[in-house]
């Protein structure tokens, strides 16, 4: 088998019009950027003409499954809250749909949480065996980059902002990140934490994403150093919010409408905000710090409408 040459990324499919604040929808906004990732993602898959088509049927169930591309739809939304242009930042959003994708793959693994299910389908070992799905994930994470590194490059954004976005992507998923945090999960099972422990948990394994989310796509959308960091304070204050929501779901949702086995924290003796505080103060730090994201983002005008009401979402969300 030869090495294919290297090709361009699709080109962009356009979205409607920036999103005026003032007549904004929160599900309209949703679907409406949930189809532009997911066409895009289609046709990057299609456009990486993987040569092993089990493989590529394999990262293509898990990623196609549906899900709420809430990490790709944050990256465009502070790109937008920035001025930036969709298609600076559309394969970026579309590279933290694969990498978060493959941490539910791996996630899901007999030797991790053991799932059979998520996305309301079979999980990726089960249909296509352990050895496959651990590669289907390592394929999306590392054609993850490459996909950013193109996409970028060809939107004409400056090779230093894509090194820049790069580097903090790959901290942010890494043994100081999304990594890091999963190791403290499964070697802390069983045992108490203090919330502080548990807010520095999850701020490894869920927030790190969300921060990189935000602060890359705005990066890559031209941002400033004062807009990124305030756009720093919104992603972890709204990743931590989104894991305590998702703790509170874990215990009040059934396994169907989740599509992903409900009631596992416990089972498993994993450590969550409603087993530390009760869900009544769980659901009150929940909206704290919705709160704070949304008070992050005060030297922002109307174009960041779009942010603050995904911080409200990322608490009132059923699923
Ligand atoms: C295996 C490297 C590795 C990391 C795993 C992110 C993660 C670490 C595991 C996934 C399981 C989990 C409960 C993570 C917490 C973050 C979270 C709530 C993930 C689910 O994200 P959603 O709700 O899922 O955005 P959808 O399906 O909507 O995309």
């Amino acid at each position: 088998m030869h090495p294919k040459p290297l090709s361009d990324p699709p080109a962009v499919d356009h979205p409607k019009a920036a999103i005026d604040g003032s007549s904004l929808d929160l599900g309209d906004y949703l679907k409406d950027r949930a189809g532009l990732v997911e066409r895009h993602l289609s046709a990057c898959l299609d456009a990486a003409k993987a040569p092993v088509g089990r493989l590529q049927e394999a990262m293509r169930y898990s990623l196609m499954a549906g899900g709420k591309r809430l990490r790709p739809i944050l990256a465009l939304a502070a790109c937008e809250a920035v001025g930036g242009e969709i298609e600076s930042v559309l394969g970026y959003a579309c590279a933290l749909e694969m990498i978060h994708t493959y941490s539910l793959i791996h996630d899901d693994l007999p030797c991790m949480d053991d799932d059979d299910l998520r996305r309301g389908r079979p999980t990726n070992h089960k249909v296509f065996g352990e050895a496959i799905a651990t590669l289907a994930g390592d394929g999306l994470l590392t054609d993850a980059f490459a996909l950013i590194a193109r996409s970028a490059k060809q939107a004409g954004v400056p090779a230093e902002l894509i090194v820049d976005t790069i580097a903090e992507l790959a901290e942010a998923c890494g043994s100081s990140g999304m990594v890091g945090g999963q190791a403290i999960d499964l070697l802390t099972e069983g045992q108490r934490l203090s919330q502080s422990e548990l807010e520095l948990l999850h701020g490894m394994k869920t927030g790190a994403l969300f921060v990189a989310a935000v602060c890359g796509g705005a990066r890559l959308g031209g941002a400033g150093p004062a807009q990124l960091r305030a756009l720093h304070n919104y992603g972890s204050a709204l990743g931590l919010a989104f894991q305590v929501t998702d703790d509170l779901l874990d215990v009040v949702q059934t396994t169907d409408h989740l599509g992903k086995r409900s009631q596992k924290d416990q089972e498993r003796g994993k450590a969550t905000y409603p087993s530390i505080l009760g869900v009544e103060e769980a659901r009150l730090r929940a909206q704290q710090l919705a709160q704070q994201a949304r008070e992050a983002l005060t030297s922002f005008d109307s174009r960041a409408d779009p942010l603050r009401m995904l911080a409200q979402f990322a608490v009132e969300r059923s699923l």
